[in-house]
Formats: C-alpha cells, structure tokens, sequence
C-alpha cells in the first residue's frame, strides 16, 4: 500500500478508534487507491485523503418526544454533511438503535463516492436516529419524526441538502418529515426524496434499489457471457431493498430462493413468494413467522439455529447471493461457504454487507463481485431522477424513469469495470468504483480550492 494513504488510514485509527465501521469503510475505499495516487502526486500534494474523509459538517441533536403512554422519549439524531464538492448533499436517513456517529460516518463517506458514481451532481451525505421503530404505534411513528424535522429543517432544503429513507424510514416515515417541514417552513418543494406518489414521489423509487442491483448484476454477468436467467439466487434482508431484488429476478428468470429479517430466514426451494412478502412485510409490517403462516412450504430457521459465525441464508447452496440487509452481514465464513457451495457471484445491495476478509475471499476465489458503492446506486439515483421532477414540476411515467435506471446502472458498470481496466485490474470492481467515484469527488475540491 502506498505510504501516504498508510499515513492516514494509521492516523484515522488513533483518533476514530471508537469508530470501527468508519475505519473499515475508509479502508476499504482508500486501499484501492494506490495506483492512482502513484501516478496523480497532485492528490498528496493538496492533502485530498486527509481532507476527503473528514465530513465537511457534522449536525447532532436531541429529539424529545411524547410516546402513547404519555411518557417522554429521548433519542440521539444526526445529520452528516459529508461531502459537497459535486452537489448539494444527498443520502438517506437510519432509524435504528444501533446507530451512532461511527456507523452514519460509514454511511456518509460510502454515499460520497456511490453518489458520485452517478455522473448526476450530487453531494454526499447521512443521518438518522438511534430511535427504534419496532414495535412503535403509527402515532408514536408520527410524533418522533415531527420532533426529528423539528431539528433537522434549518440544516436542510432542495438546493442544499435532500434527505431520503434507509434502515426503518420508507415512504410513512418520509410522508411524516414532509408533512412537518412543511408546517416549519411553509415551502412546498423537493425538499425530500423517496416522498409518497401524491405529493413529487417518483414512479419506480420504492423499486429503484433492488431492480437497479439486479440491473448491474446483469451487466457484469454478461460481461462473462452469462445471464442470471436460471440461477438459483439467494437474497437476504425483507426491507425496500431485498422486497424489490426478489420481484426483479423472478422477472428475469432466476429463483430467489432466500429471504431474511433480524430474527430468522425463511428458505422457499420453489421460490420466494413476492406478493406474500409483500403483504407481510409492507401492509402488516410482521415478522417473517407470518410468512411462513402464510406460506407453509417455506422453511423458517430462526436466528437461535444459525450455523455458528454465520448467517443462515448463506448456507444454502446458490449460484448468485445478495445480502440486502445490513453491514458485515456476510463474515469470511459465510463467504467461504457460499464459494464452497459453488456461488460464482455476489452483488451488494445493503451498504457494505460483506467484512473486509469476505471479500478478499471472493477476490483470492475469483468469483464476480459488485461492489455496494456501486451496485446499490439505483436507489439514490432515481432520488435524483424525483428532485429533476420537482425542480421542472414534470411527472415521469414508470417506464420513463426505469429506463433511465437502467441506463445510470450500466453507466456506472462500465465506469467501474473501465476504471479496473484502465489501472491493470481487469474485473476487479471494487478498486474501479473506488478510484472513479474517489476522483470525481477530488478533482472536484481541487478546481474548488481551499474552502
Ligand atoms: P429496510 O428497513 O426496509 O429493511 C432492512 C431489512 O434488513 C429488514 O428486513 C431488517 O430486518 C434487516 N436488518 C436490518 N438490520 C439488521 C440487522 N442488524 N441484523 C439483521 N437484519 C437486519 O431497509 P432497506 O431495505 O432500505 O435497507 C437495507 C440495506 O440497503 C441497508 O444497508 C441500506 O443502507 C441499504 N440501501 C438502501 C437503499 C434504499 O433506497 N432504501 C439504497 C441503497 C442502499 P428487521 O425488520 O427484522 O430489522
Ligand atoms: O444508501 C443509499 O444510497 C440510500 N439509502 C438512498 C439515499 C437516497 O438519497 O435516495
């Protein structure tokens, strides 16, 4: 690794010790970036890598609010400003108990380099809340995220900063903060994505993330000469993500026989029912257990039985897997088991599901791999896709905007897979998208100069 990014990667670890995801994520990113630095002195000579991986703004608040009992609740909220060299701030918000500075900074610098992958002018940016919506009432859903855009209004707008949904927070809880912006500010405006189809939602956002990885994992398969038709896919996760991953590889002829939620995996041999899934994870919000009620071929292995160290989705034998839930979900023993099962590819639709180790697994394996930053992009894209509506106050048809999904996805595949070619690392993905999404964003702050 080339000493000057060794320089940062050791002097981010003595200062974000107690941030290991953020460590991670800016070691995956700046690892790749050797051959590029190597051959660009003019990076290390204006200290881009030190300057890169500090958010430009970083907003924490406290949110108050009143639950159904009457009682006061207190949450941490945040809102990360990462990087704005490309456009105004763009990135979705968490809702989950375990969010904390540490994992929205992951979130943030990831969303930096996907966002400029996009080639559509936008920033980078993150936040959320420790707030846990499981088990909350509508009303008790309501009332935090009023308290929530309480704080976060005066930090954002359409020209500044354009939050979206992520873990816990779909198209309810973007209705709730819009609602309340709303109240705060008096502006009716794009002020958020991911908004309901009523009031500036875009056709296809609810679907963009899962149909654009399945778009992606097309185009590096073909680059092999092979499709996903006939594959036998395994897809972890049942949110916004997995739910429309599942529906798009039914449509192209593969069988996605997995599903999964924090408490168990459901294993379907004849494939994953989409309008079950659907039902119950979108109209009654249950656990997978109700999937199972309804569906009782399926197989439910609750999270108690997982094989040791590992996931249990990633145990069973498939030729393509998409982890859609969460970071770190696939360890380098449930890598090692996908590639002794035969699984001859990966695409990532959560944001950095798979630990460093895992991947050099896939790599040292030779196994396909698509990179989060990259292949989960189609969801921040159409994000954009809805701010171009609001701003030209024009509506899309879903054709309209999947096409042009479907365009930016193939887009940023040739970017990553260029990218590799052109530094001597044909297929290799992750370094492409790293050092193409990595040198917009600096060529960017350098024409900008010290601000
Ligand atoms: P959702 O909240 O809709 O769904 C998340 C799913 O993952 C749920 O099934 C949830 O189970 C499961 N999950 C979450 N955390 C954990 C955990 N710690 N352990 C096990 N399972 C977990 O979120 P999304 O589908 O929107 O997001 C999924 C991933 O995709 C995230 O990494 C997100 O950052 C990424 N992403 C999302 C985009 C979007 O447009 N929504 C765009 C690009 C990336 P349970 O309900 O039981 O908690
Ligand atoms: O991780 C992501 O790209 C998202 N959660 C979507 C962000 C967005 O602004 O649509």
């Amino acid at each position: 690794m080339n000493p000057y990014i060794q320089d940062v990667l050791s002097d981010l670890s003595k200062r974000y010790a107690h941030q290991p995801l953020f460590l991670q994520a800016a070691e995956e990113v700046l690892s790749s970036l050797t051959p590029l630095l190597e051959s660009n002195p003019v990076y290390k000579k204006n200290k881009i890598l030190e300057r890169i991986v500090e958010p430009e703004r970083t907003i924490s608040f406290r949110v108050d609010w009143v639950d159904d009992k009457g009682e006061i609740q207190s949450n941490h909220g945040f809102r990360i400003q990462y990087n704005s060299a490309l456009g105004p701030y763009k990135g979705g918000l968490r809702f989950h108990p375990s969010v904390n500075l540490g994992v929205l900074k992951f979130l943030g610098l990831e969303q930096t380099f996907k966002n400029s992958l996009t080639q559509l002018s936008i920033g980078g940016g993150k936040g959320g809340s420790d707030f846990d919506p499981k088990g909350k009432s509508d009303m008790e859903i309501m009332h935090f995220c009023q308290a929530f855009m309480n704080e976060l209004y005066r930090h954002i707008g359409p020209r500044v900063d354009v939050p979206a949904g992520d873990i816990g927070v779909g198209g309810r809880e973007i209705g709730y903060l819009y609602g309340q912006y709303k109240k705060l500010t008096a502006h009716y405006e794009g002020v958020l994505t991911g908004k309901p189809l009523l009031y500036g939602g875009s056709l296809a956002r609810t679907e963009a993330t899962g149909y654009g990885l399945v778009y992606f994992a097309q185009e590096m398969l073909a680059e092999k000469g092979r499709s996903l038709e006939g594959c036998t896919c395994t897809v972890s996760g049942a949110g916004n993500v997995a739910i429309y991953c599942v529906e798009k590889l039914h449509k192209v002829g593969a069988l996605p026989v997995t599903i999964s939620d924090s408490r168990g995996t459901i294993y379907q041999k004849e494939g994953i029912n989409v309008d079950v899934l659907k039902q119950v994870k979108e109209v009654e919000r249950a656990s997978l257990t109700r999937y199972k009620e309804l569906c009782p071929s399926a197989q439910y292995i609750p999270v108690s039985e997982y094989p040791e160290g590992m996931n249990a989705t990633w145990a069973v034998p498939c030729d393509v897997a998409f982890p859609c839930a969460t970071q770190n979900e696939v360890s380098l023993k449930a890598a090692q088991t996908l590639i002794k099962n035969g699984c001859f590819a990966v695409a990532e639709g959560a944001n950095m599901p798979s630990c460093l180790d895992a991947i050099h697994a896939y790599e040292d394996a030779g196994i396909l791999y698509a990179p989060s930053k990259a292949a989960n992009a189609g969801g921040v894209a159409t994000s954009q896709l809805e701010m171009a509506q609001n701003a030209g106050m024009v509506h899309w048809t879903f054709d309209e905007v999947d096409e042009k999904l479907k365009k930016i996805m193939a887009n940023i595949y040739d970017q990553a897979s260029s990218t590799a070619k052109e530094f001597n690392a044909p297929g290799k993905l992750l370094l492409g998208a790293n050092i193409a999404g990595f040198r917009q964003v600096a060529d960017a702050m350098l024409t900008q100069g010290i601000c």
